[in-house]
């Protein structure tokens, strides 16, 4: 038996196929043995303290839930030595369908037209008012990784034209932009799905929102801190952004009670991959990456920063 320390919830199922070969105990409780952990399991939001890093000196491996790994400080990983795993493109396609839902829905405004149709104010008060199509959009998308590419082509049918900004340009046929500026004065929609961390934090800054524009929609499926979240807030109140849709936040589970009242942005409590189908293949995979490296001493999914530990 292994000692695993779990952060955050773990499902039934990863239980049931974790107990056979971990001993399981829960940060929440307090009373880990931090000698003995030599496994943790953790998630996206909450990470690995850097106090429970120093606590657990003959930790091994960091199997983490989801695809985002911010909260888990990668350097003191390498520096002692700790492969930390993740849960890529198993939800690739879910996040994609979120950010296609939330750019149909805006500009379909289809959470105004139903709240007509429900409180019976189209019997009351006749038609609700048109909305704009969401066909033929020009549509940017920072960060063209593995979901970024899902969203690109679920977006196919509604024909739109594919702009993107990454630091290293991709052998793809949609229109390359070196900066995020120039992608956001040339695109009516900015999709972000790049990693959070440093490289990203705040960079969908005031200037990119002006540029997007009065009539320009902001959807964020990646992290809270890639946009300056307070710039947000005032750029859609003096109608310099015309719109935005969001999955997540600088500080979640807050979002800020100005944009709760705005009736141009849609606030989702960040589920991108939140169905149970990938949810289950998400913790599938957290659990197959635990498995293996008891078995191996290797893992399946290793964040690039420790896939050089992954021998
Ligand atoms: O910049 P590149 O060439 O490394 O391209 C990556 C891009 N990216 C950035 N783009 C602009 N400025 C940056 N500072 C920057 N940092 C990274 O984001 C790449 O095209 C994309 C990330 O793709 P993947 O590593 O395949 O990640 P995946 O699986 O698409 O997930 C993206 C994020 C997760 O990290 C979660 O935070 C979120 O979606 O749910």
């Amino acid at each position: 038996m292994h000692d695993l320390l779990q952060i955050g919830g773990i499902t039934d199922a990863m239980r049931d196929r974790l107990t056979p070969h971990f001993t399981i105990h829960k940060l929440s409780d307090g009373d880990y043995p931090g000698e003995a952990i030599t496994h943790i399991a953790t998630n996206g939001h909450d990470g690995v303290p850097a106090d429970v890093m120093t606590a657990c000196p003959n930790l091994k491996m960091i199997s983490g839930y989801g695809v985002g790994y911010d909260a888990v400080d990668t350097d003191a990983a390498v520096e002692r030595g700790i492969l930390v795993t993740h849960t890529p493109d198993v939800l690739n396609a879910e996040v994609a369908t979120t950010a296609v839902m939330l750019m149909l829905t805006s500009y379909r405004n289809f959470l105004a037209d139903e709240a007509h149709a429900r409180s019976g104010n189209w019997e009351a008060n006749g038609n609700a008012p048109l909305s704009r199509s969401a066909d033929n959009r020009r549509v940017g998308i920072l960060g063209l990784g593995r979901i970024g590419q899902a969203i690109a082509d679920k977006l196919a049918p509604f024909n739109p034209e594919i702009h993107y900004h990454t630091r290293t340009k991709r052998d793809v046929d949609y229109t390359y932009h070196d900066t995020l500026l120039g992608m956001a004065e040339a695109v009516e929609v900015l999709i972000c799905i790049t990693p959070g961390g440093p490289s990203t934090d705040k960079i969908v800054n005031a200037d990119v929102m002006a540029a997007l524009g009065p009539n320009g929609l902001l959807i964020n499926v990646s992290r809270g801190s890639v946009v300056d979240e307070a710039a947000m807030v005032s750029a859609l109140e003096t109608g310099k952004l015309g719109y935005a849709a969001l999955d997540v936040f600088e500080a979640e589970p807050k979002i800020p009670d100005a944009l709760k009242s705005m009736t141009n942005v849609i606030l989702l409590p960040h589920v991108g991959s939140a169905t149970h189908e990938t949810r289950a293949a998400m913790g599938d995979l957290v659990v197959d990456n635990l498995l293996e490296h008891i078995k191996t001493g290797k893992v399946l999914t290793p964040v690039p920063e420790t896939a050089h530990l992954n021998t």
